[in-house]
């Protein structure tokens, strides 16, 4: 059987009012949407529960981030139980923005991806190169770095979803071509079968992100082993259902 097509939006910090998320989750709403995508939108924290209470049934709610604890004093942070017990079913981990900006590394992203699927959540979990590894002819070797920390920790991929995100592509307009990207997920999925198992090859979804729009999507789509998108800027816009529905 193929992999379900994975949609999800990261609306990172750009809404900054009710208002805004109730438009955008009303467009959701009205919208005809593929029933055989799986679609995932991730608001920022302080609207995930508004955001869950006026989006319809069959699309889910993320978080943008989780910690590694249950609970705790740990000033600030939200755990996969607060989440799950909240109807939050899912969280991104690893964003290159959070690896970059708040320094997070390989090594906390896994333990954060531990936690979330602990808790009982479903993990976004992102990977990507910047421009100077990658012109270094390092891609690969970062790519496969990152997830090698999380499957030190973690043997059952059924929960997780990869989104390779090349950093010099990220809210760019800098898309990487259909060739680069299909190769890095044929690599990840090669690697997923020689370093986890045939079976997480087989099942994992790969999504692609980076300036992803509804005029891009339908050919990168197109590639085998593309199995949807992790959505930023263009996840605000009416024409997000467009790519929702550029698989069908
Ligand atoms: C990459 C992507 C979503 P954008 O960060 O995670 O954002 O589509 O704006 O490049």
């Amino acid at each position: 059987m193929g992999r379900q097509f994975f949609i999800g939006g990261n609306f990172k910090m750009y809404v900054t009012s009710r208002a805004s998320i109730t438009e955008i989750i009303d467009n959701l709403n009205k919208a005809k949407i593929d029933e055989n995508a799986e679609v995932v939108i991730a608001p920022p924290s302080l609207y995930l529960l508004l955001a869950r209470e006026h989006l319809r049934k069959g699309i889910e709610v993320a978080a943008q981030n989780v910690f590694d604890k249950p609970n705790g004093a740990f000033t600030g942070e939200i755990s996969a139980q607060q989440l799950k017990e909240s109807g939050i079913t899912w969280t991104l981990v690893g964003h290159s923005e959070r690896r970059v900006i708040l320094q997070e590394d390989d090594a906390f992203v896994a333990s954060k991806t531990k936690a979330a699927l602990d808790g009982g959540l479903g993990v976004i979990l992102c990977c990507g190169e910047s421009l100077e590894q990658r012109e270094a002819g390092k891609t690969i070797e970062v790519v496969t770095n990152q997830l090698k920390a999380v499957a030190d920790k973690v043997k059952d991929w059924s929960k997780i979803v990869i989104a390779y995100e090349p950093i010099w592509a990220i809210g760019t307009g800098k898309v990487a071509t259909t060739e680069q990207a299909q190769e890095v997920h044929a690599a990840i999925r090669e690697w997923l079968k020689k370093d986890v198992s045939s079976e997480a090859a087989e099942k994992t979804r790969i999504l692609y992100g980076g300036s992803v729009t509804e005029k891009n999507s339908p050919e990168l789509a197109k590639q085998a082993d593309i199995d949807g998108f992790l959505v930023g800027g263009a996840s605000l816009k009416p024409a997000f259902v467009d790519i929702i529905n550029s698989n069908s």
